[in-house]
């Protein structure tokens, strides 16, 4: 029998073990204020079962803070005659699990064989309503093929942990006007959260209903009569509060309420789907002629949009989202220069809570430049809850967890700073929001010079500055000199802040006054900032290519084809050590940098760099941020095939677990770049002062392309045809 092709849903027929990790990552379901992976609701033996909320972060040893596993909201189980249903046990007949993405309903049907003999249908659903965040709704369904009796066994769990960690204290629980609760707080950070359910909608003649105080773990138990071929269910509606959102003493009332009032299952569904209808209006993507891709393209957007932050200004999005452990759910550069193009153009609410994060954490910024003996505003490489640096020192070594590894990247990957700068840039060019440029963002953009211009060094005997002993984009080489990308970069954030400072002085001058009182502006500081400017160290042949980092040419040039099949990355294959020691790219740095200031380069100048790192780079193994970026600059050099192979690794890097480490979350920065890659490369949109245009690149085979995006505040469709 064939399936027909539905662009919508995703869904898979067999449960493989092996792959349980990848697809709990893959069937996570959210709504931007927390996720859920897909774990089962009856749980299998080693599951990754988590929650994640925005914002709840706690300490840890190393890395200094997570993102505390939350209490558990999924369990359900399920008893046919006394005999539990799982997945390790009896045989499974048939298997399927859906994720509809248009509506974020997860579905899974599974016909099940007891060990006993004993078979029957069970479906799962569950969704996280985006209509109500606090809202989480899951609903089962056994159709017995025995006769005697299902029982059902919910419950909420707070003795949950990150890989072995606990970060939650038991303060209470209990029943409140037929509402469960369980109430919790984190170790250290003293975050409360509340969990409350209720089971509703019972299906089937009950036989006993009972509740049981298991400390830490309530449970409701309701056993049902079983008639072959007659469904019994229950639905559990559930309602999440931290003292993030209210008052401490408010949150278990919170919960309980939020349960009481909440609507049935259909009006929830409906009211949900209503909201995820007005998401897709004006994020979707339509490819046709390609449906692996139009699904794909589809699913990366679902995981950005269930991870954006939409009521909240104090978060930011983990480089895994908030489905998996990887990254402990830090933010990095990825949000900036990966994922906020597309919330400036398809959610600009979304976009603004994000740069509104970074505003917020400026003192952080500060503090962390301050540390290091400069100026001004020095963001974090990576980043939690307050701005300050959470990058651990040392950490096991990949290949020898005996060892340890010195992690550079917290001291001289600087470049964060300046790519910060730009998103506020573009934020505002995108929107025309001007009341947030003139209170937050110039002040973001001038603060953060101030670093650029305290970072730089002056050369007397070269006559030039220079940014020395750093990391750029690409982290196979450490403590280089005078890297390309953050050279330009630092140069660019130089000149815009000159730019928009005059601009401030001319629109609103008591504010630039302000600014430049506080942010002590003077005139020689602003001399040095024209002199580093002009005196920094770029180095580009005639050709238009650019040396990635002073000496690289130095390097040992390694033929990466001869290398293959690999199933491992270069720094596997050479140590971290010797991979330095090569030309090797863990990401094309310069690539990326002409693609973020395309506007400055040449055809020429981007031809010469793409042919000459291109095959230099560590593409499949590599870092997972390239390939969308070198895809759009494969379509600025109109080499079609190039694009589309590049573009193929980007959309598939979850799906199809392109690094073998999709289990540890979502790669987020790779999605957010597989939206710029359909619009901004084989769209070719471009947007400018003046309106915007497109110059369709389309793969052969894709048959259409069409998209919208907001431009200061207007929608425009575009729809591009073969
Ligand atoms: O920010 C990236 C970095 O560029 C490469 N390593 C992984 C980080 C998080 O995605």
């Amino acid at each position: 029998m064939t399936t027909m092709f539905d662009p919508w849903i995703l869904s898979e027929d067999s449960f493989d073990p092996k792959k349980q990790h990848h697809k709990e990552t893959v069937f996570t379901i959210g709504n931007g204020y927390l996720c859920t992976r897909g774990a089962f609701e009856e749980g299998y033996p080693g599951d990754h079962r988590a929650t994640f909320i925005h914002g709840v972060f706690d300490e840890v040893p190393i890395d200094l803070t997570e993102l505390a596993n939350a209490p558990d909201w999924l369990p359900i189980s399920i008893y046919l005659n006394g005999e539990r249903f799982s997945l390790d046990s009896g045989t499974i007949e048939s298997f399927q699990r859906i994720l509809d993405l248009r509506t974020g309903l997860l579905t899974r049907i599974v016909r099940w064989r007891s060990p006993s003999g004993m078979s029957a249908t069970l479906t799962f659903e569950r969704f996280a309503s985006l209509a109500d965040e606090h809202l989480l709704c899951a609903r089962c369904r056994v159709t017995p093929e025995f006769a005697g009796t299902v029982e059902f066994r919910a419950g909420l769990n707070g003795n949950m942990h990150n890989e072995g960690l606990v970060h939650w204290q038991w303060l209470g629980q209990g029943e409140r006007d037929g509402v469960t609760y369980l109430h919790n707080c984190t170790r250290k950070s003293r975050i409360e959260i509340a969990t409350a359910m209720q089971i509703t909608n019972v299906i089937g003649r009950e036989i006993v209903r009972e509740a049981w105080d298991v400390e830490n773990a309530p449970t409701r138990m309701v056993r049902l009569e079983a008639a072959p071929g007659q469904t019994v269910g229950i639905d559990k509606r559930v309602a999440v509060f931290t003292s993030r959102d209210v008052e401490s003493k408010e949150v278990v009332n919170a919960v309980v309420n939020r349960v009481r009032e909440s609507t049935e299952w259909e009006s929830a569904l409906e009211a949900s789907n209503r909201a995820w209808t007005e998401e897709w209006n004006h994020t979707d993507v339509i490819i046709e002629g390609d449906n692996e891709v139009q699904i794909s393209i589809r699913f990366n957007l679902f995981q950005m949009l269930v991870a954006a932050p939409r009521h909240d200004d104090r978060v930011n999005i983990g480089a895994k989202t908030l489905s998996g452990f990887g990254y402990r759910g830090h933010a990095f550069w990825d949000t900036e220069i990966f994922m906020l193009p597309l919330f400036n153009y398809t959610a600009p609410h979304i976009a603004k809570n994000l740069l509104n994060y970074r505003y917020r954490n400026l003192p952080g910024a500060r503090r962390k430049a301050q540390a290091n003996g400069f100026e001004g505003a020095q963001f974090p490489w990576k980043s939690a809850d307050t701005g300050d640096e959470v990058t651990p020192t040392w950490v096991p070594h990949f290949a020898d967890r005996t060892k340890l590894v010195r992690i550079w990247a917290g001291d001289i990957e600087i470049h964060i700073s300046a790519d910060i700068a730009h998103a506020v840039h573009q934020y505002w060019q995108a929107t025309s929001d001007e009341e947030w440029f003139i209170e937050k963002g110039v002040e973001l953009i001038l603060d953060t010079a101030k670093f650029w211009a305290s970072r730089a060094e002056w050369n007397a005997d070269a006559h030039r500055y220079e940014y020395n002993d750093v990391i750029g984009p690409d982290e196979y080489h450490e403590h280089v000199n005078n890297n390309a990308y953050t050279n330009r970069m630092a140069q660019w954030n130089l000149q815009t802040a000159l730019e928009a400072l005059e601009w401030l002085k001319g629109r609103v001058p008591e504010k630039a006054n302000e600014l430049v009182q506080s942010l002590d502006l003077n005139e020689e500081r602003l001399k040095k900032w024209r002199d580093v400017i002009e005196k920094i160290y770029l180095h580009i042949e005639p050709s238009g290519l650019i040396e990635q980092f002073e000496g690289y040419y130095q390097r040992k040039d390694i033929d990466l084809a001869a290398l293959e099949p690999r199933a491992k990355s270069a720094q596997e294959i050479f140590g971290i050590e010797g991979c330095n020691e090569t030309q090797i790219l863990k990401q094309p740095d310069v690539l990326m940098m002409q693609y973020i200031l395309r506007k400055h380069y040449s055809a020429e100048s981007v031809r010469a760099n793409y042919d000459y790192y291109n095959p230099r780079t560590d593409h499949t193994y590599g870092s997972s941020l390239g390939p969308s970026i070198q895809a759009i600059v494969a379509c600025m050099m109109d080499y079609p095939e190039d694009a589309y192979e590049h573009f193929i690794r980007a959309v598939r890097a979850d799906l199809r677990d392109v690094r073998g480490n999709a289990s540890d979350g979502i790669h987020a920065a790779s999605s957010g770049g597989t939206w710029q890659a359909v619009v901004f490369g084989f769209g070719g949109l471009q947007v400018t002062s003046d309106g915007w245009t497109t110059m369709p690149r389309l793969p052969k085979h894709w048959k259409r392309l069409a998209f919208k995006f907001f431009h200061r505040g207007k929608m425009h469709n575009v729809d591009l045809k073969a």
